[in-house]
């Protein structure tokens, strides 16, 4: 219909064009005729005049002008020559044929004559007039007056006139014709163009394919350039419409991944065991990862291999290191890793917290990288792939990879396993190309993960680092339209995919008890009085976390506002983390002497402005401080995404409390809703807080029900499937391909 009307628009034009073309065309072309007939008519009268000369000076010399009759009426067997007329130079007409008009005496004849054109209209029709002068012997002369029929010169207009509508009739259909053909063909090859970029198909394509052939390759850039945006733009602001649940990515599983076996591995393990006393106790890591992946492990029944650092974990495992988790059920299988306490130091202290996690933090915090820490390194990572390896019953397993502390797995796994997908989560931010050329062993760690099929990043900008860095280090080709790395013959999409929470289910929220309940249970825990405001922070100890800084802004609001004294308390959660680590202590003593500090200055016997609870909480403690808290503070020098702030989103179905989220932190581009926050500006937290505190109700639910939308839509869910979906995609690809190739063996 577009394309008819498409048409329609080209043709009324060139209808109207031709149309008005002929309307003019056709006094030139009358013009043309007349002159080329009134030529041809002149030239005839000459000749004629030029062969009767003779006979008319004989007959007129001799007085014998009768003997002319005859001649005249043989020379008016020409059909167009209507009639002859004979005048003397004094303008008598001598002698005239029958049809000679009555009444057209020689004087008139000849002033017609001079016309142009000279024509005669009478009853007769329309006559050409011409006048040859003859010469007499006796020095006069006569003039032979010729009278030429014009009706056929009518006839032959019109009839030119016709011949000229039918071949520009014609003409106008044949470009109409071409026009519409060639429009058909260039539509349908646009539209199948750009149907296969809607499509996806050049991601299946081979490697760094040029623009379909049918769409020219700026143009075809531009849509695939804007479609990555607006895909972006998406998954960050909306989300599907359908809530993504764990049934829902089970199924998507059952369809898309049908039969195929899912690997995780992390360094972090989903289940602690530990003993206590005789007791033998199972707790879940204070972890984003753990929070993040165990859902979808759930979901996916496959199998997760990581290190087991637990006391008691031997014990409850297997000859292999398996048990089947959740605790209770079996869900999944846990395949634990054991490192000795020298692997442990160099892999997880040495190089991966010690080197990697600060050089990938912009938190002021140092990189040291260690001979000996990136041998142990190199051994874990082996370590994980050859249990992959061992782990996978097929040929191409669905392989996801986590973190920093794996780097290297994916290209071991590909060596053994070329087939298998290989999905590799960075969870922390990947820092610009200058930051990361620090590192000793960069292209190694760069190769290790360029061995994945997929390699995600928690927002686009670290997607755009990551592929500069590789720009700067690596013999690598790079296609930033379609953000693939082609090394070593291989591909790898490099895209982001914002990590999330499980939402939580319905039948649990009802569950809970109510925000006032859970109000009044932390404030008697905490000593509180039932009116004071609670200001909440949640993190492992970790100097990128920003405790300090932001226990330095509520000191600041404290000074500012003494008001808030007696009614205001900070309640900061800090769960031990990598402690046998220096900067960790350090820390630790920091964020210990700030509380020191701040309540020695602001403190009375039975009030103490901050409360470190500097132990490990379990789900349910945090989920009673995120609902008592009025105000729940995130102010990371640095974060990958930050999982916390999304709990307290999820877990505030009042729609009451306030988030301040550092501008930092990868959430902050999914939550514009939460009052940003700069954490190295004191002043300007200290006065975010304040307007925090002092936030109407109304406002607070406007910004709270926006977000629980962002989060509930935007799900771990939504965030595996994605992955799990580009993967499956780029796995049919290659089935496709290798089918093709073996077909073309055969
Ligand atoms: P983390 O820095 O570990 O992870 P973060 O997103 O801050 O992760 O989540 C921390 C998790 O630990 C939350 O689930 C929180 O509830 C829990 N937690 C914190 N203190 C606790 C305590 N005392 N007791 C029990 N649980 C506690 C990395 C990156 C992040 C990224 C995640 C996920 O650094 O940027 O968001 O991975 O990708």
């Amino acid at each position: 219909m577009k394309l008819f009307r498409f048409q329609l628009q080209f043709l009324i034009p060139l209808g109207v064009t031709l149309i008005v073309a002929v309307v003019l065309a056709f006094p030139l072309m009358d013009a043309l005729t007349q002159r080329w007939f009134s030529r041809d008519l002149g030239l005839r009268s000459a000749l004629v005049a030029s062969a009767l000369s003779e006979s008319i000076n004989k007959a007129v010399s001799g007085q014998n002008i009768e003997r002319l009759h005859p001649l005249f009426d043989r020379t008016l067997k020409d059909e167009r020559l209507t009639a002859l007329g004979l005048c003397r130079s004094d303008g008598r007409l001598l002698l005239s044929t029958p049809e000679y008009p009555v009444g057209l005496s020689c004087a008139q004849a000849n002033e017609i004559s001079h016309r142009s054109p000279p024509r005669l209209v009478s009853e007769a029709g329309t006559m050409h007039i011409s006048i040859h002068p003859i010469a007499l012997d006796s020095g006069e002369s006569v003039e032979l007056i010729q009278l030429h029929d014009l009706a056929f010169v009518e006839r032959r207009t019109l009839l030119s006139r016709q011949y000229f509508v039918i071949f520009v009739v014609l003409l106008g259909l044949v470009i109409a014709l071409t026009t519409v053909v060639a429009a058909q063909l260039s539509w349908r090859a646009w539209i199948k163009g750009i149907r296969g970029i809607l499509r996806g198909e050049d991601v299946a394509r081979a490697p760094l394919s040029p623009a379909p052939p049918e769409l020219p390759a700026d143009f075809a850039a531009d849509i695939r350039a804007r479609l990555r945006d607006l895909e972006d733009e998406y998954h960050r602001n909306h989300g599907s419409s359908e809530h993504w649940s764990a049934a829902r990515l089970r199924s998507l599983l059952r369809t898309q991944l049908r039969s195929d076996q899912v690997i995780v591995a992390s360094n972090r393990e989903p289940y602690i065991h530990e003993r206590q006393n005789d007791q033998i106790i199972v707790s879940q890591p204070a972890s984003g990862l753990v929070t993040a992946i165990e859902p979808v492990m759930r979901a996916c029944s496959g199998t997760w291999i990581a290190h087991g650092s637990g006391g008691a974990d031997r014990e409850m495992a297997d000859k292999q290191g398996c048990l089947a988790l959740p605790p209770g059920t079996s869900e999944y299988t846990l395949r634990r890793l054991w490192l000795s306490p020298e692997e442990e130091a160099g892999y997880y202290s040495g190089f991966a917290n010690g080197g990697l996690w600060p050089l990938c933090h912009l938190a002021n915090m140092l990189p040291v990288f260690r001979d000996v820490d990136w041998v142990h390194y190199q051994t874990v990572n082996r370590r994980f792939a050859e249990a992959i390896i061992a782990e996978a019953r097929v040929e191409d397993p669905v392989v996801l990879v986590q973190d920093y502390h794996l780097a290297l797995v994916p290209a071991m796994v590909r060596e053994r396993l070329p087939r298998a997908t290989i999905i590799s989560f960075w969870h922390i931010p990947w820092p610009n190309p200058e930051a990361f050329l620090i590192c000793p062993w960069r292209s190694e760690i760069l190769h290790g993960m360029l061995g994945s099929t997929i390699i995600g990043f928690q927002t686009r900008h670290h997607c755009r680092n990551f592929i500069d860095t590789i720009d700067r280090t690596l013999e690598a080709r790079i296609d930033h339209e379609r953000s693939t790395i082609l090394y070593h013959g291989a591909e790898s999409l490099i895209e982001s995919y914002p990590i999330s929470i499980a939402w939580p289910e319905s039948a649990e929220q009802e569950k809970w008890p109510s925000v006032i309940e859970h109000g009044a249970e932390v404030r008697r825990q905490h000593g509180l009085p039932e009116s004071s405001r609670i200001i909440l922070g949640v993190d492992r100890l970790d100097y990128i976390k920003g405790i300090p800084e932001r226990l330095a802004a509520f000191e600041r609001l404290l000074e500012a506002s003494p008001e808030w004294l007696g009614k205001l308390v900070f309640l900061q959660v800090a769960a031990p983390s990598r402690e046998s680590m220096q900067e960790y202590q350090m820390a630790r003593a920091r964020v210990a002497h700030c509380v020191g500090r701040i309540n020695a200055r602001f403190g009375w016997p039975g009030y103490q402005p901050v409360h470190l609870l500097a132990r490990h909480h379990d789900r349910a403690e945090i989920l009673a401080l995120y609902r008592a808290a009025d105000v729940c503070m995130v102010s990371s020098l640095h974060d990958g995404m930050n999982l916390v702030c999304k709990e307290f989103i999820a877990a505030r179905d009042d729609e009451r409390g306030v988030l301040l989220l550092s501008q930092f932190a990868g959430a902050s581009r999914e939550l514009p809703e939460a009052l940003s926050i700069n954490p190295y500006h004191v002043e300007g937290m200290a006065t975010a807080l304040q307007q925090a505190l002092e936030m109407p109700l109304a406002e607070q639910r406007e910004r709270m029900a926006s977000m629980r939308m962002a989060v509930r839509e935007a799900n771990v869910f939504r965030w595996a499937s994605r992955m799990l979906s580009d993967a499956s995609r780029q796995r049919l690809h290659e089935r496709v391909t290798l089918r093709v190739q073996r077909h073309h063996d055969a």
